[in-house]
């Protein structure tokens, strides 16, 4: 990409109108972040509940708007996707929901969404919350002060409508979606608890605006992407499943830990060979140099050796390192893993 890195908003808008359906990875942190980037998403979605859940607290508007913009802020810093930002239902007022904008934008972040809930609200998929709206009036006004806070046009509000999740049913949450849309939403999220897509299903078919429909299909996880596809979804938000992995993987590690005290176990089922050397290539080394190719990697390994005679490479060999690399190519480590090792070795110099 000639070093050009292209703004965020931009990219994502640009995604929007070339792929028929984004997929995009929920996030809590830089790592988590990275590993949505690595897998090939399209975009990054910092959740709500998995910052709250990270920080042990419930995803009911506990933390600031601050604490959250600081999340996004290094996943920014940190991943070269862009990156949709939950801001639960803004913070507060038009007023809050302006700020938060400037600040989100500021930050590099591509969109927001903001949801029609009353503040503090609580998540959606939780059994027996309190899932109050606020009027659609009200969700509205937020919706405008956003839309004049934006600098760039391509930073996307995702309105999210929450009538679904508040058991108000379809005809509410079209209306919204429509009054959403007219006070220039750029996207619909359209949220439901159902263990089937069929009431999401019958909302995109029921809907004849013209923006492009968002779903966070948690509850219904059985839905193919050629469903969402054929019934007009346009974004898929995977929204916690990277904070269940993780806390999942972490306690069966503990559990197992805590019972054997043995090594065996965490080779298992921490992948030493991979994963070890994923975390060190990943994130040691993609604030060292960058090495596009082997090539360059050699050429620059000529240079050393030109500045600083044999001492450098009395260690590390040339053939040291070729060995390496089949080995890393044997392990069926991808040809970016392979240069971020290459990376690593050079910080070792
Ligand atoms: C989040 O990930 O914080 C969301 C989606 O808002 S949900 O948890 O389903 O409310
Ligand atoms: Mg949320």
């Amino acid at each position: 990409d000639n070093g050009y890195k292209m703004n965020n908003a931009d990219r994502l808008r640009e995604l929007l109108e070339k792929k028929p359906l984004l997929r995009i990875g929920g996030a809590f942190d830089s790592m988590s972040a990275k590993l949505v980037e690595i897998n090939k998403f399209d975009a990054i979605w910092a959740g709500s509940f998995a910052i709250s859940a990270i920080r042990a607290l419930p995803d009911a508007s506990i933390l600031t708007m601050t604490e959250f913009l600081n999340v996004s802020a290094s996943i920014v810093e940190s991943c070269k996707i862009p990156l949709i930002a939950d801001c639960d239902t803004g913070y507060g007022g038009p007023s809050n929901v302006s700020y938060t904008v400037q600040k989100f934008e500021a930050a590099g972040v591509a969109a927001i969404s903001i949801e029609d809930k009353k503040f503090p609200k609580q998540n959606s998929l939780l059994k027996n919350g309190n899932q109050e709206l606020i009027s659609e009036k009200d969700f509205v006004a937020k919706i405008l002060a956003a839309k004049d806070a934006r600098i760039n046009k391509n930073f996307m509000i995702i309105a999210r409508t929450e009538a679904l999740i508040a058991g108000q049913g379809i005809k509410e949450a079209l209306n919204r979606a429509y009054a959403y849309e007219k006070a220039g939403a750029d996207s619909i999220l359209i949220h439901s608890k159902s263990k089937s897509p069929e009431e999401i299903f019958e909302f995109s078919k029921q809907w004849e605006g013209t923006v492009p429909l968002t779903v966070v299909p948690t509850s219904y996880p059985d839905v193919s992407i050629k469903e969402l596809e054929k019934n007009n979804i346009k974004m898929v938000i995977y929204a916690n499943q990277s904070l269940r992995a993780s806390y999942f993987a972490i306690n069966k590690l503990l559990e197992e830990k805590r019972k054997t005290h043995q090594k065996k176990e965490e080779n298992e089922l921490l992948g030493f060979e991979s994963t070890l050397h994923d975390l060190i290539d990943t994130f040691l080394v993609d604030v060292a140099w960058e090495f596009k190719d082997l090539k360059s990697y050699r050429q620059r390994l000529g240079w050393w050796k030109d500045q600083l005679g044999d001492i450098v490479l009395e260690e590390i060999t040339p053939t040291m390192i070729e060995s390496k690399i089949t080995l890393l190519k044997k392990l069926g480590k991808k040809p970016g893993t392979i240069n971020r090792y290459l990376s690593y070795l050079q910080g070792a110099f």
